[in-house]
């Protein structure tokens, strides 16, 4: 497919409201300092960095009904939802750095309504150790970023449920999971009942990236928007040390660019969430490095025909 990279804007969320641990707030610069922009440039895009987006600090506080840092993660998300918004507006593809992953939640809304006004399928690639579908009936620990796929899909607190214009921002068939290794007793159970595709590390180990990839990117078409959620802890935590929840038997070094190159080649790709890059945790700023690379081959870095 012929590849006319569309302009694109990145901008960071500083913070890790929706976490247990301190640090993914220093994901946005910690990606700057290991060249992301620079590297998208050099692919021949056309994009400018934002800055970061303010909002209430972390209060390190108990889960209040089942949520911990409810009101704050609103706030966050709100300011997410307006800034991919206006991105989108622009014609622009937004590239929102996390952050924790409960920013996926806004920026997704806003997709989700683009997709809408202008009459494209959306489909959601979620790139995760987790499921991230908790609820605060089942979630082991209150943290939101284990509840974004849920509240995008009608389960949570109204004020998140209810960011956008639609609600639910997405119906589960629009998801695809992939790299999933730990998944939570009740929450096994829910994405079950609303039928989620997860790919996990057992079936990616028995089919092999290339035909999960094929599977996900089924159907992708030149009327399709191609969200990319990608959680680095869907990295084995041998090359990507540098975040929160580690899971080991993770995706590969070989098997992501693999990933990435194929949903590079679909030209389909309108968004892109990074998030939990965990600077605290790294050594050296690896992850953030290895990140970096992984976007260039997002951008088509490997596509002969571009170098
Ligand atoms: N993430 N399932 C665990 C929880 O607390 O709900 C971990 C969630 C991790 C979320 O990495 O985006
Ligand atoms: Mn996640
Ligand atoms: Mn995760
Ligand atoms: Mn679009």
């Amino acid at each position: 497919m012929a590849m006319h990279p569309r302009p694109a804007s990145v901008y960071g969320l500083p913070t890790d409201i929706g976490a247990a641990h301190r640090g993914a707030s220093m994901g946005p610069e910690a990606l700057r300092v290991a060249r992301l922009v620079e590297a998208i440039a050099k692919r021949g895009v056309d994009i400018r960095d934002e800055g970061n987006l303010g909002g209430p600090r972390n209060p390190l506080s108990k889960p209040v009904d089942g949520y911990r840092h409810l009101d704050e993660v609103v706030a966050w998300n709100r300011a997410a939802m307006s800034m991919s918004a206006r991105i989108l507006g622009e014609g622009r593809m937004p590239i929102m750095l996390g952050g924790d992953h409960c920013l996926a939640m806004g920026s997704i809304t806003a997709v989700a309504d683009h997709c809408r006004a202008i009459g494209k399928k959306l489909r959601v690639l979620w790139l995760d150790a987790h499921a991230d579908f908790n609820t605060r009936d089942i979630t082991p620990s209150g943290n939101l970023h284990g509840m974004p796929v849920a509240c995008l899909c009608g389960l949570g607190p109204k004020e998140l449920v209810g960011l956008g214009k639609h609600a639910p921002a997405l119906r589960p068939d629009q998801i695809r999971q992939i790299g999933i290794r730990s998944v939570d007793a009740g929450e096994k159970r829910l994405v079950r009942e609303y039928e989620i595709d997860i790919y996990d590390m057992r079936y990616i180990d028995e089919i092999g990236m290339r035909r999960v990839m094929e599977e996900v990117l089924d159907g992708v078409d030149a009327d399709t928007h191609l969200h990319v959620s990608f959680d680095v802890d869907m990295l084995d935590p041998g090359i990507a040390p540098g975040t929160g929840t580690r899971v080991p038997g993770g995706v590969n070094y070989r098997e992501a660019q693999l990933m990435m190159e194929m949903i590079a080649d679909t030209g389909a790709m309108g968004s892109l969430d990074l998030v939990e890059v965990n600077p605290a945790l790294d050594k050296r700023n690896a992850t953030a490095k290895l990140a970096v690379d992984l976007v260039e081959s997002l951008f088509g870095k490997s596509t002969l025909m571009r170098d």
